[in-house]
């Protein structure tokens, strides 16, 4: 913040400091209030300078689609875990960047606007209003300076910027392809968006339909999307479904002769040294050497099941629990290893679109292979044995390693070792394959940014000229899907029909738009350079912020987005447009907030939790703190409603404590003897116990484990109101304010104000420090007790475990034991533990 906007802002915190009549906590009340003081100079007080001296942080949260719903209690609990770190963090005196914004672009916003009959462009701004200031209700400590939205011409344009850099570098390209199709949907959806062959939003079954396609070439960068995953602090189940995804294969491609023609079958195996156990060939049905090879009197019934093949989707034809089905051509391949002439079969579990789309069979070893063999009664040939020796039968593919059999010369070799060597035997060559494939990447839907194409009858595909952008998308009154196989656009002559720019004779624009995840793909960058006229990042704000530190959201995200974004980082670093390798150096997934009844929160199950009701009735602060104390993090969790009642407690008898002792009158009285050294008494162990409070909650934060910092808190609160007032200073009860701000910042901020004599807004205060050696000295005496009866008493650290008290005190009491086996252990911090063994 600027000199001169911090001394308004701390002007205004000196005007505000009336105080609350009565006394009583009144959450609606005081968090307008300081809101309000929150947003004086557009939320100056959280603005982050683009270039700074500090050790700086760029706390990240998902921005969220404003659906018509508005924010859900998943929402809240991602965005207070990452407003705590943040208020956290600047206390510790990090510059911390937290912005937020808007992902407004594609379905989900579109199928709001059907369902309410209001234009996508009326209803997504209304939206964001409401969410916005819901948002605003919760008091989190955004940089709204830096608030973006991807539906903004002056954002989208950049999007469509680097849609024509991957054009240009060849990485956006056309095609005919077979993709997925939702007929409810009525689009394309990438594979991604396909979720056990059903469409990831609306659960209908995908269609396959093969059409002109735009498609983005992410297997270029499948390599460095797998092996950069080291470089990254992310939770290994996230890490595994990106490998899994992108599946990289290690094997061999190997040509098979085809008998009576001079035409080769390539083949990619994982296992070449089954080969010897290769008793047929199976080619995917749309393979192009399909008909040309198929005998003519075979040609009627291949062409039959081809067509059947094409119409299931990839997911429906790899289904385990599927019979095998197959048609043999009447052809024949040489088996380059033994000679043997195999037949060549067709079968929809082979996919055209992986590998070569062609397989040797090797039934004994590979349970699809076996499958498809028994139905066919095709030859089963061991060709890898455990042990050795040879079967009798074979009952069960085996899948696993072991001793070369059956294999002429490799015979008693290990497989491990004759993998290489066969594939030189076969004159094979060593290959890799991904099961990533390129991004399918337009949609038949209105509401998406226009790709900035022209189709020119004679020049082709002629990409839009960078200073023509943006290509706004026009407003339209009929914006329902059409359902063929172009979006709503290609109806708007005025907006279709222009010039080619290169050879000026009539053309038409491309009318598909962008998937959904595009302007998600970058937004992180435009936080850093929101108004960037000329560029979409400058360079030098990037370098100071890039890459974000943490990132918090939802775990659904995992091979869409965070593949996505991840996929585009790497290509504007290849455009020295970013300056690091990764986006995202640390992810963090929060857990899932279940219903009360421990079912998914759903409309149709009617069980969930609407926050504005919650805040409305407690307040924004036991919202936030309630969230964070109903589990882990990361952990799933159910609603609990009693469980905010005891937070809204909590707050309220933090409040009583502060405002009673902050306005106590001072007593005149003279304090007897024995009352004065049970105030000494009391204010010693009030030290060590705020000591030990301070380096708990400290600790937890900085872990991530605010439901622990806060049941400390509230364990620090128990203690506080068991001692003698006298021995609670202010200055206690200032350190018990500041370390409750991150979580619930609005009743702090008013105790502090208006009570407690401080004049700044809590983040600009210094978190309190812990000196370690004050918590380690204190000791305490345990009675060490067998059955109830105290044996013995030893010294130890206060504060220890029960486990670590165990490992102390039990070789002292070995004597009493004498092999009787305990029973219980009843363990009172500090004082007692008691070995029961009766
Ligand atoms: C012979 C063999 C013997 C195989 C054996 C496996 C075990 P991943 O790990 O998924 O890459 N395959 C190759 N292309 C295929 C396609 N287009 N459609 C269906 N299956 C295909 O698996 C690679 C293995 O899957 C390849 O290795 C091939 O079968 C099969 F004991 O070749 B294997
Ligand atoms: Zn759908």
């Amino acid at each position: 913040m600027k000199k001169k906007e911090e001394n308004k802002v701390i002007k205004t915190f000196l005007k505000t400091k009336k105080k609350e009549k009565k006394d009583k906590y009144n959450p609606l009340k005081i968090e307008k209030k300081w809101q309000k003081i929150w947003a004086k100079n557009n939320y100056a007080l959280f603005h982050a300078p683009d270039f700074c001296k500090k050790k700086h942080l760029y706390i990240l949260d998902m921005f969220p689609y404003p659906s018509g719903e508005g924010l859900h209690v998943g929402h809240i609990e991602g965005y207070t875990a990452s407003d705590i770190l943040t208020r956290y963090y600047r206390m510790k005196g990090y510059e911390v960047l937290h912005p937020m914004g808007w992902d407004a672009f594609g379905l989900p916003a579109e199928n709001y606007a059907l369902k309410t009959k209001i234009p996508p462009q009326k209803i997504v701004p209304k939206n964001i209003k409401r969410f916005k200031k819901q948002l605003q209700s919760l008091g989190f400590a955004y940089d709204w300076q830096r608030e973006i939205n991807t539906t903004d011409p002056n954002y989208y344009k950049w999007t469509q910027w680097i849609f024509l850099q991957l054009y240009k570098k060849g990485l956006a390209y056309e095609a005919e392809v077979p993709v997925n199709w939702c007929p409810s949907c009525l689009t394309v959806l990438a594979d991604e968006e396909v979720k056990d062959g059903k469409c990831e939003r609306c659960r209908t079954e995908v269609k396959r339909k093969k059409i002109r396609q735009w498609l983005l070439k992410i297997t270029a960068y499948a390599d460095r999307l797998l092996e950069d995953l080291d470089l990254i602090d992310w939770p290994e189940r996230v890490k595994i479904m990106q490998r899994n995804w992108i599946g990289r294969s290690e094997g061999a491609e190997i040509e098979f002769k085809i008998d009576g023609l001079n035409e080769y079958l390539k083949v990619f195996t994982t296992r070449p040294e089954t080969i010897f156990g290769a008793t047929y060939l199976v080619l995917a049905p749309e393979h192009p050497l399909v008909l040309k090879i198929t005998k003519d009197d075979r040609k009627e019934i291949v062409q039959r099941y081809i067509e059947e093949a094409l119409n299931q989707s990839d997911f429906e034809r790899q289904l385990k629990i599927k019979e095998k089905t197959g048609v043999f051509l009447g052809a024949y391949a040489i088996n380059p290893a033994n000679r043997e002439r195999i037949p060549i079969w067709i079968s929809d579990y082979v996919l055209m679109s992986y590998g070569t789309g062609a397989i040797m069979a090797v039934p004994a070893h590979d349970r699809r292979d076996f499958e498809f063999a028994k139905q066919f009664s095709l030859p089963i040939r061991e060709v890898i044995s455990p042990d050795g020796t040879l079967k009798e039968k074979i009952e069960e593919p085996y899948e696993g390693e072991g001793i070369m059999v059956n294999s002429g010369p490799f015979n008693g070799l290990s497989s491990q070792e004759a993998k290489e060597k066969i594939i030189f035997y076969v004159g094979g060559k060593k290959a890799v394959y991904y099961k990533l494939r390129d991004w399918v990447f337009s949609r038949q839907r209105y509401w998406g940014e226009p790709i900035p194409i022209i189709k020119c009858p004679k020049c082709g595909n002629v990409p839009l000229d960078e200073k023509d952008l943006p290509l706004k998308l026009p407003k339209i009154e009929k914006f329902q899907p059409t359902g063929k196989n172009e979006s709503p656009l290609a109806d708007l002559s005025f907006w279709v029909n222009v010039k080619c720019p290169k050879c000026q004779s009539p053309a038409k624009r491309e009318t598909n738009t962008m998937p959904q995840w595009a302007g998600s793909c970058w937004y992180y960058l435009r936080y850093l350079d929101p108004k960037n006229k000329k560029k979409l990042v400058d360079f030098k704000k990037q370098k100071e912020w890039l890459p974000v530190n943490i990132y918090i959201g939802g775990v659904e995200h995992a091979v869409l987005h965070l593949l996505y974004a991840r996929f585009w980082h790497k290509f504007l670093y290849d455009l020295k447009i970013v300056s690091s390798k990764e986006p995202f150096l640390r992810l963090v997934n929060q857990g899932i907030i279940l219903g009360e009844d421990g079912e998914k929160m759903s409309k149709s199950r009617g069980n969930v939790v609407n926050p504005d009701e919650i805040i409305k009735k407690y307040g924004a602060d036991t919202l936030r703190m309630y969230e964070m104390f109903l589990g882990p993090l990361t952990a799933t969790k159910s609603w609990n409603t009693h469980g905010i009642n005891g937070v809204y407690r909590f707050l309220n008898r933090v409040w009583d404590l502060v405002v009673n002792l902050s306005t106590q009158k001072k007593e005149k009285k003279k304090l007897s003897k024995e009352e004065k050294t049970k105030i000494k008494e009391a204010l010693k162990n009030l030290e060590t116990l705020e000591q030990r409070v301070i380096k708990k909650v400290t600790e937890d934060i900085e872990k991530l484990r605010f439901n622990t910092a806060i049941s400390t808190l509230m364990d620090y609160l128990n203690k506080l109101e068991e001692l003698p007032k006298k021995s609670i200073k202010e200055k206690n009860l200032r350190t018990l304010v500041l370390l409750l701000s991150p979580f619930a910042p609005h009743i702090s901020e008013e105790l502090a104000h208006t009570y407690l004599k401080i004049k700044k807004p809590l983040i600009q205060l210094k978190w309190p420090n812990y000196e370690i050696e004050k918590i380690k000295e204190t000791k305490t005496v345990y009675a060490v007790q067998i059955n109830g009866k105290t044996k013995k008493t030893i010294e130890l650290l206060q504060g220890l475990s029960q486990k670590e008290v165990e490992k102390r005190v039990l070789p002292l009491i070995e004597k009493y034991l004498k092999n009787q086996k305990i029973k219980k252990i009843i363990f009172v911090q500090d004082k007692i533990i008691n070995f029961v063994f009766k």
